[in-house]
């Protein structure tokens, strides 16, 4: 077959719904961009960890700490899938984390917040994982069927995450004057990152149109924008806190809210790590894998040393 056929073959197979494995032939372009947004993806987890680690010691209850714990977990497992997802093509892990900790790849701009106060769990569950279910539901309809697989699972968990978000929202939404303040203050400062999470409007996003025709990305940033902010504002509405834009306004005409000016400057100077934790959480990311270092070796040492013993001996050493 020729470049061409395959090419053919290829956009037949986009066309058609059916899914690209690793072994099919795909355009160089298509690779890069599925290995630049899952490596992102990927990054994103394990380093989203960290903000909510943070809280773990100091969970209200057993029951708040062992949940907790669990997303915690979970979101490293999704880490896993992801880079997992990746390696189908072509790159290696040790690569891909070289990239994390030259900065040289991005991870999403959300996780360079600190979290300060208890409420900021609540907040993170709700608006963070609620945002990333918005964007990683058509995500289990991607073109690229490894990615596809790995983000059924992965969105049955940031399900279970959300509503046990906005469950510790509702709690304190419900609870003492303080709490409620305290809630409202989460919602203040999660707010703007979250809606900025889905990357820049779809007028200067490089990638868009692009990834829409591959059918990588099934709806462009700004829809996934306005979806998010259509159902977020109601449920914020629900359990009696504001949603910090003035602008806020529903149209009748579009069936949206409308909403205001998004601080696109903020954005690009988190994205290029000048936010209020880009540094602590690369230094995180660091220091974990230095420590783990002996792990790693430990396992290729034992792997070795199994693949030895199961090495048939040869004739001669037999006898
Ligand atoms: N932060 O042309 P586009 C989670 C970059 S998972 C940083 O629009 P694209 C779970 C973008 O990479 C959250 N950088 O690009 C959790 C590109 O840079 P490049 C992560 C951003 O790829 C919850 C440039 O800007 N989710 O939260 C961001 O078509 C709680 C131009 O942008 C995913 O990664 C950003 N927010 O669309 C974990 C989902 N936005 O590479 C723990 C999969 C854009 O040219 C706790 N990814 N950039 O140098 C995607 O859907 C896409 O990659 C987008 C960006 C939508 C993020």
């Amino acid at each position: 077959m020729t470049t061409k056929s395959f090419q053919e073959h290829f956009d037949k197979q986009i066309e058609n719904e059916v899914s690209i494995e690793p072994r099919d032939w795909m355009p160089d372009d298509y690779r890069k961009t599925l290995i630049r947004q899952i490596s992102q993806h990927a990054h994103s987890e394990i380093v989203g960890m960290l903000p909510e680690g943070n809280w773990i010691t100091r969970a209200p209850s057993l029951r708040r700490k062992c949940v907790l714990l669990a997303k915690v977990q979970d979101e490293g497992g999704h880490g896993l899938y992801l880079y997992s997802a990746a390696e189908t093509l072509g790159i290696s892990r040790d690569e891909m984390i070289e990239q994390l900790h030259s900065g040289k790849a991005k991870y999403s701009s959300i996780f360079n917040y600190p979290t300060i106060t208890w409420a900021d769990m609540g907040a993170i569950g709700w608006l963070v994982d609620g945002a990333a279910i918005m964007n990683q539901v058509p995500l289990c309809r991607t073109s690229y069927g490894p990615y596809a697989r790995a983000m059924v699972r992965v969105c049955k968990e940031e399900s279970f995450h959300q509503r046990q978000g906005y469950e510790i929202m509702m709690t304190l939404a419900n609870g003492t004057e303080v709490q409620k303040k305290m809630a409202q203050d989460a919602l203040n400062r999660w707010w703007w990152p979250s809606i900025m999470m889905f990357g820049p409007s779809d007028a200067d996003s490089p990638h868009t149109v692009q990834s829409m025709k591959w059918r990588i990305k099934r709806f462009s940033n700004d829809e996934l924008r306005q979806k998010f902010i259509d159902v977020t504002v109601e449920q914020a509405k629900l359990i009696g806190l504001t949603v910090p834009d003035p602008d806020l306004k529903w149209n009748e005409a579009t069936g949206h809210y409308d909403f205001g000016k998004i601080n696109w400057d903020e954005f690009w100077n988190v994205v290029k790590g000048n936010g209020p934790c880009n540094k602590e959480r690369l230094q995180a990311r660091q220091k974990a894998w230095n420590d783990g270092a002996w792990v790693r070796d430990a396992a290729v040492a034992h792997a070795q040393k199994r693949k030895f013993k199961e090495t048939p001996k040869s004739k001669s050493e037999a006898a």
